[in-house]
């Protein structure tokens, strides 16, 4: 069975390509929750794209939930963490305004575990969708 690589990157709104901080990416930061594996940035703040690519950089991709499970694991790691953050997730509409979905595999986003008014195109031009962990549960 393949590992799954995926990364949480703290969200930076605006779509801008000035909007990139440089990082020292560190794939051997990936952490272990449940079975996947994560990487966790939360001091480079970078526009969905610039996250992505940086993402593809490590061999991963923007985080793509695939069970409620795998939410709830997750979220557990980062309130025990103490990370509140949002951050990006795959969830995009660029394709098709309205209509979400996980842009690493392409499959339409159906688990319940987004924050008040995600998955949503903010300002009408953002088509990109955040989450974060709920601060208690
Ligand atoms: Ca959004």
């Amino acid at each position: 069975m393949f590992t799954k690589y995926s990364v949480l990157w703290v969200a930076f709104i605006v779509i801008s390509v000035n909007a990139q901080e440089s990082t020292s990416l560190n794939p051997s930061q990936f952490i272990k929750i449940g079975k996947g594996s994560y990487y966790i940035e939360t001091v480079s703040r970078k526009n969905w794209f610039a996250a992505y690519e940086s993402c593809r950089q490590m061999k991963a991709s923007l985080i793509a939930f695939e069970s409620l499970e795998e939410w709830k694991l997750v979220n557990q790691y980062l309130r025990d963490m103490q990370i509140y953050r949002k951050y990006w997730t795959a969830g995009t509409d660029w394709a098709e305004q309205g209509k979400h979905v996980w842009f690493s595999n392409g499959q339409p986003l159906s688990l319940d575990i987004w924050r008040a008014g995600e998955p949503n195109n903010y300002n009408g031009d953002e088509h990109c969708d955040e989450a974060g962990p709920a601060l208690a549960e």
